[in-house]
């Protein structure tokens, strides 16, 4: 089987990238600019007409948007355990990414494309702020769950590579996000994994190429 991920860097093409990383997966990365209309081009437009990145292609075949592309992971890598064994617990799993996904990223996006929301002159300020109001009532919400846990679930799952995408997000727009601790001890934990580890340096690499490339 081969699999290739469409991956840009800081987007949330990250999930999939840790995710990949904690299966053992064997994957290809096809790195894009998404600041220089890499996904607006003909080629990417026909793996996926939404120009967005995830794209996980498997054998060839698309499949996009995060929360099916980690469900199909955490399928095709049981031994991963990337999502709850017990049925209850994998629907709550999956609930729980559906809201980072629906809720916490569209959140998140007004701090990267204000103009996407309200293109009155000088409205880009007030946009962030409207925005992470709502971001700051979700990531309360999750503060709340990962309260004493170490994962949202009795292991490492999907979820906990999906939120740490969400949290290190907010903290990339320079949000004072320190009242919540749990948050932050669960991103610091994240940090320590090798998959993660991955993910950085291989961030770091892309987005040095792109900008010599400029
Ligand atoms: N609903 C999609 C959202 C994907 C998404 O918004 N990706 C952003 C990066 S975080 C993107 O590719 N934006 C580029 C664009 O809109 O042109 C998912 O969950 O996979």
């Amino acid at each position: 089987m081969k699999l290739q991920l469409c991956y840009a860097p800081q987007t949330c093409a990250t999930v999939p990238f840790i995710t990949l990383t904690e299966a053992g997966a064997d994957f290809e990365v096809l790195n894009l600019n998404s600041r220089s209309g890499d996904l607006k081009k003909p080629e990417f437009l026909n793996l996926n007409p939404k120009h967005k990145v995830p794209v996980l292609t498997i054998d060839g075949e698309p499949l996009t948007e995060n929360l099916a592309i980690q469900v199909w992971i955490a399928r095709h890598f049981p031994v991963a355990k990337l999502l709850p064994a017990d049925p209850i617990q994998e629907i709550k799993a999956i609930s729980l990414m559906a809201f980072f996904g629906s809720g916490i990223h569209p959140h998140l996006t007004p701090n990267a494309r204000p103009e996407n929301y309200c293109d009155l002159p000088g409205s880009a300020d007030n946009v962030k702020k409207v925005g992470n109001k709502l971001l700051f009532e979700d990531f309360a919400v999750v503060d709340k769950l990962l309260a004493g846990r170490e994962w949202f679930f009795d292991h490492f799952t999907a979820c906990d590579a999906y939120f740490f995408w969400c949290f290190r997000r907010g903290i990339s727009f320079k949000l004072d996000l320190s009242p919540f601790k749990n948050c932050m001890a669960h991103l610091e934990r994240m940090q320590q994994r090798a998959s993660v580890q991955k993910l950085v340096a291989h961030e770091q690499r892309v987005m040095e190429a792109f900008a010599k490339a400029a």
